[in-house]
């Protein structure tokens, strides 16, 4: 299977709670509009429930209603992935129309330490060992820090993805400082000249304030060790968790301010559409979504590519 077609088959989900709707709209936008005004509303509320949240559907309704395209569904896709683009873009996109050179995510890190922060069991540790496949297939090289002192198996977890990708791994004792881990590893980082290394954190300590208190301290120690460091913190969320893990994704980006965003686990979901209030109200950019379990299940962002695949219309070849 091309990655392609496990995006699409990963959004199967999400895509049947949109398009048992879309579709039963029929193909005359103009038509719907003026004769079938409770099939808009049935749009409305499939958008909802798809967690696309209140202000996208109306603006995606607004959008719909003043599209030229020539069917539902088309004006539906484009009011679509202009939500899926951040604030300041959307709204140029929206009066001057989409470039589609400006959809793809930009996930070359700006510098080289990487912190990648979220709650428990989201994917964390996996999207690392995902992203290290990734840069390396690209010809950088990669380190890893296990961060997440605080659960027993994770250091381990990292550490066999570590040897089933050539990947060295930095560890501490177990319940040992997560900063002490990140302050050597950044410092081995440097030293060794390797381009990039993505650091793991615990993702629940005894209270969340203790968290959030260890993250900035993480975030603190790397800099000390190679200053301007980290560039990027990317939050890992599990789009299954639908609004709460947005909630989850405010609180972290008030402590650590965060650069990115991978959402993964959208081939078990109904509620891809968690992405469009991820932007809207984060204001962050997705850098990758993740769609299985392998290494290889994590792909760069593409906004168009992504509401094809939940629309399952083919995709062209880059
Ligand atoms: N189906 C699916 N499972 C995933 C994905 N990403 C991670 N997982 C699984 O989620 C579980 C928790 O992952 P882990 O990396 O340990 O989470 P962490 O606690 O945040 O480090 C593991 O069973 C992973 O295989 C994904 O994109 N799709
Ligand atoms: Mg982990």
């Amino acid at each position: 299977m091309s990655w392609l077609e496990r995006l699409r088959d990963g959004l199967s989900k999400t895509r049947k709670q949109i398009n048992d709707t879309a579709g039963n709209l029929g193909q005359d936008l103009r038509n719907t509009l003026t004769n079938r005004l409770d099939s808009i509303e049935d749009l409305e509320y499939a958008l909802i429930a798809a967690d696309v949240g209140r202000a996208a559907t109306e603006e995606i309704l607004e959008d719909v209603r003043a599209s030229n395209k020539p069917n539902l569904q088309e004006a539906l896709m484009e009011a679509l992935t202009l939500q899926l683009e951040p604030d300041a873009r959307r709204a140029q996109f929206r009066k001057l129309g989409f470039a589609p050179d400006a959809r793809r995510a930009v996930v070359d890190p700006r510098g080289h330490v990487v912190m990648v922060i979220g709650v428990n069991g989201v994917g964390k540790t996996t999207t690392i060992a995902k992203l290290g496949q990734y840069y390396m297939e690209r010809g950088r090289s990669v380190m890893f820090a296990a961060g997440d002192t605080f659960r027993a198996a994770a250091g381990a977890q990292l550490g066999v993805w570590g040897e089933r990708l050539g990947v060295p791994v930095v560890q501490g004792p177990e319940g040992g400082d997560p900063a002490a881990v990140a302050f050597d590893a950044a410092t081995a980082r440097a030293s060794r000249g390797t381009d990039l290394l993505f650091v793991d954190t615990a993702g629940r300590l005894h209270t969340k304030h203790n968290l959030m208190e260890e993250l900035k301290k993480v975030r603190r120690v790397i800099d000390k060790a190679d200053p301007g460091e980290p560039s990027e913190v990317w939050l890992v969320l599990d789009a299954v968790t639908g609004q709460n893990g947005l909630a989850q994704a405010k609180k972290f980006h008030e402590a650590t301010p965060l650069t990115g965003v991978i959402v993964t686990k959208l081939d078990g979901t109904a509620k891809g559409g968690i992405l469009v209030p991820i932007v809207r109200e984060l204001g962050v950019p997705i850098k990758f979504i993740g769609v299985g379990e392998r290494a290889d299940d994590l792909q760069p962002f593409d906004s168009q590519d992504f509401v094809r695949a939940l629309f399952d219309v083919e995709i062209p070849k880059a």
